[in-house]
């Protein structure tokens, strides 16, 4: 076995769950035992012959085929029926298998929910992350929102928490999700663009919709470019209520915070990765899973007493806002860890239907009106991608009893062996659960008023935490959310569209609004729309979740090698890597051997093998990047135009760089990274340079001739 499969074989080991033993239930071939099973029908019949169409031959072998071949037309038919109904939204995805636990019992006075409160409980979980515009087939890395939904199979029924990595939504209400949503598609006339919100149709809806200014920012702002799934935080937007034994009701928020920090990409990063490899993400939390560095969230609530709904000059109900964690702090109860990814694609992951409805006990709604709108959409939507038996499929089905009178329907599953269909029934089959007992109960919330199509007055204001937002963000963030904005409304070619647009910006903040009206031709404000409350919360800014301890682990680093190169010091760099939990990469001339300084080339014996071809990988796809010693293995580096352009780029992203002895020669004279400090001898060990550039002398970089290193001017 190999040594993946070794470790693949241990983490199976440890990922074991009741959804897992109920999914292998119908796992009916485990792949480790397909080795050599015979091909038969769908309906069991062995085959001979699985390649060639019954003919009529006179033994040429060639002749008419015959539609009387059963084997070929159930081949066929079962083909042409293979897709269904993609997502209408989140159509793009993957997703993976974990597990839910919670520290204690402290929620207990807020809800009665076991999964919330029981710390004895794993609950297993499967997480579904997505984009939100693109189609199946889209790119990972494109600007969009990302979607973050889990379900949580407890032992009271299925709990579907369905959430994104932007605690804000673009609307208030949900009979405007159609609106927002066919905006921000690709355009009716010529189904353009894909993957993507600049175009004229979104920023032309979003800048006569002034509630979605405050979504707007944050999808604009890096958190729109997320580095990894496993590097963002999920909120669960709408505002759920909890009910404790008591009888007593309260408002919350959930929230998900990933353990290695909320990092995102470089725009021109995201840009590239799209054609280089648009299943980054996915290939992201494979290797992730697989190497054992199993994702983390720790999970939060924020929680307002019931007598409290109205101390804020915010409306809780409204999802265009969130609850300032000054004023309603963030309790870390749980955590949650995906160690185990799926066995087949569509089974799972195309197959996983959640619904905001799916609550259990101690959990209930609110009067949010976009979470009322979703409560009736997830289960319809459910019903027209799966059919109306879809929370029968393997994935769905809760690891609890089910039981119940609903029956029929296409792809019924269950075989429920009673004479009796209905309640109440002479047999009491299906008793409901008795009152004093468990069982979900709605909470008895007074309701009286009269009907009326109305939103809250808190409601009509849209800019004070767009506003909140935009002071929060560090420096750098504010130009990124500039540059993305101006990239945006650069791709819209109607006047119409970027003035709007530019002049709403005022009403957030009369700097941003003044810097994108310049870049993209809209109208240049000569004062403020509004004033700038001057508010601001570090909450808010991505740079607040780095973990307390810098960490490498699961980070991808590359290590340019050529012929010629020091193993000594790319064994020792491994090794190091290794301790943190990185993986690294060696990246050379050729995907096989490189021989390293002091063997003959092609010695047959010595030489090491690379993982990727340096045309075949770029910068992109890593973190971070090693260049070892070796004077000729640097003067291949210094004569390749690919290379040089890789350690630029990489540079030019504000990755890590590192680099040893005549590695550091070639970073200075071939190369030429601006504005770095080398180190220049054995005296001066290491030298930590601006932009993370860590340069060691290993050796007297004086005696590697500079001149010697000339960089190819193909590039
Ligand atoms: Fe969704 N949304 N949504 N949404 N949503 C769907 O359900 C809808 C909203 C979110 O990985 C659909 O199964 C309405 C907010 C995620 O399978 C659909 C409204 C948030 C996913 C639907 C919203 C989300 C969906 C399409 C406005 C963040 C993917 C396929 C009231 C909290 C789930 C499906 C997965 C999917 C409707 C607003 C998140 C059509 C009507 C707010 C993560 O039912």
């Amino acid at each position: 076995m190999s040594n993946i499969g070794v470790v693949k074989q241990a983490l199976t080991a440890v990922t074991q769950s009741k959804k897992i033993a109920d999914l292998q239930k119908v796992t009916v071939t485990p792949e480790n035992s397909l080795k050599g099973q015979t091909h038969t029908t769908d309906h069991g019949v062995p085959i001979r012959d699985t390649d060639n169409w019954l003919k009529v031959t006179d033994g040429s072998g060639t002749g008419p085929s015959l539609l009387e071949d059963q084997i070929a037309r159930e081949k066929i038919h079962r083909f042409d029926h293979e897709r269904i109904p993609e997502r209408v939204v989140h159509a793009r995805g993957t997703g993976a298998h974990g597990v839910f636990k919670v520290y204690d019992d402290k929620a207990l006075k807020y809800t009665t929910a076991g999964v919330l409160t029981d710390s004895s409980r794993s609950t297993p979980t499967f997480v579904r992350f997505s984009t939100v515009q693109g189609s199946r087939g889209s790119a990972d890395t494109v600007r969009d929102v990302r979607g973050f939904a889990v379900k949580l199979y407890t032992d009271e029924g299925n709990w579907d928490l369905v959430g994104n990595d932007i605690p804000v939504f673009f609307i208030q209400d949900a009979i405007k999700f159609p609106d927002i949503i066919h905006a921000v598609k690709p355009e009716p006339k010529n189904e353009v663009p894909q993957g993507q919100s600049a175009h004229n149709n979104f920023w032309d809806f979003v800048g006569l919709q002034p509630e979605s200014a405050h979504m707007v920012m944050w999808a604009m702002s890096d958190r729109g470019i997320p580095r990894s799934y496993r590097m963002m935080q999920g909120f669960g937007v709408n505002t759920f209520t909890l009910n404790n034994s008591k009888g007593e009701r309260f408002f919350v928020k959930f929230h998900w915070i990933p353990e290695l920090g909320v990092h995102s990409l470089m725009w021109d990063e995201a840009l590239k990765i799209c054609g280089q490899d648009p299943d980054f993400h996915r290939k992201d939390l494979e290797e992730a899973i697989s190497t054992g560095a199993y994702p983390k969230w720790f999970f939060g609530i924020q929680v307002i007493p019931e007598a409290n709904e109205n101390d804020f000059d915010f409306d809780i109900l409204d999802a265009t806002k969130v609850w300032p964690e000054e004023l309603v702090p963030l309790e870390i109860i749980g955590e949650m860890t995906l160690n185990r990814m799926v066995d087949e694609y569509f089974p799972e992951v195309e197959q996983v239907a959640f619904c905001t409805s799916h609550v259990v006990p101690g959990i209930g709604f609110s009067d949010d009106p976009l979470l009322q709108g979703r409560n009736f959409s997830y289960f319809d939507t459910q019903i027209s991608r799966l059919g109306i038996n879809w929370e029968e499929l393997p994935i769905n089905r809760p690891v609890c009893p089910v039981m119940n009178t609903h029956r029929d329907g296409q792809m019924r599953h269950r075989i429920t062996d009673s004479s009796v269909n209905y309640w109440p029934n002479r047999k009491d089959h299906y008793r409901p659960v008795p009152k004093e007992h468990d069982g979900y109960h709605e909470f008895a919330q007074k309701v009286q008023g009269i009907k009326q199509r109305v939103r809250g007055a808190k409601f009509q204001e849209h800019y004070n935490q767009a506003q909140f937002f935009y002071n929060s963000l560090t420096p750098v963030e504010k130009e990124h959310l500039v540059s993305a904005i101006s990239f945006e409304l650069s791709h819209c070619d109607d006047p119409v569209v970027y003035e709007t647009y530019t002049k709403l910006l005022n009403n957030i903040d009369f700097e941003l609004a003044t810097k994108v009206a310049q870049n993209v031709g809209g109208v240049v404000p000569t004062s403020p729309g509004r004033p700038n409350h001057g508010k601001s919360t570090p909450t808010l800014s991505q740079f607040y979740y780095a973990p307390k301890e810098p960490t490498i682990k699961s980070r991808r680093i590359a290590i340019l090698v050529a012929d010629g190169f020091d193993q000594a010091q790319v064994q020792a760099i491994r090794a190091a890597l290794k301790v943190g939990s990185a993986t690294t990469w060696l990246i050379g001339p050729r995907r096989g051997s490189v021989y390293p300084k002091g063997v003959d080339f092609g010695d047959g014996k010595h030489g090491v093998s690379t993982d990727h071809h340096w045309e075949g990988q770029r910068s992109t796809l890593f973190d971070a990047l090693v260049i070892p010693g070796g004077a000729k293995h640097a003067q291949a580096l210094a004569n390749s135009g690919r290379v040089n352009h890789w350690v630029r780029e990489a540079f030019g992203h504000c990755k890590t760089i590192g680099a040893i002895g005549e590695g550091a020669v070639f970073l200075r004279e071939a190369a030429q990274l601006p504005g770095i400090e080398y180190a220049t001898n054995l005296n001066s060990d290491i030298v930590v340079s601006s932009y993370g550039v860590v340069t060691v002398g290993k050796i007297d970089l004086g005696t590697v001739a500079a001149d010697t290193l000339k960089i190819n001017q193909e590039d």
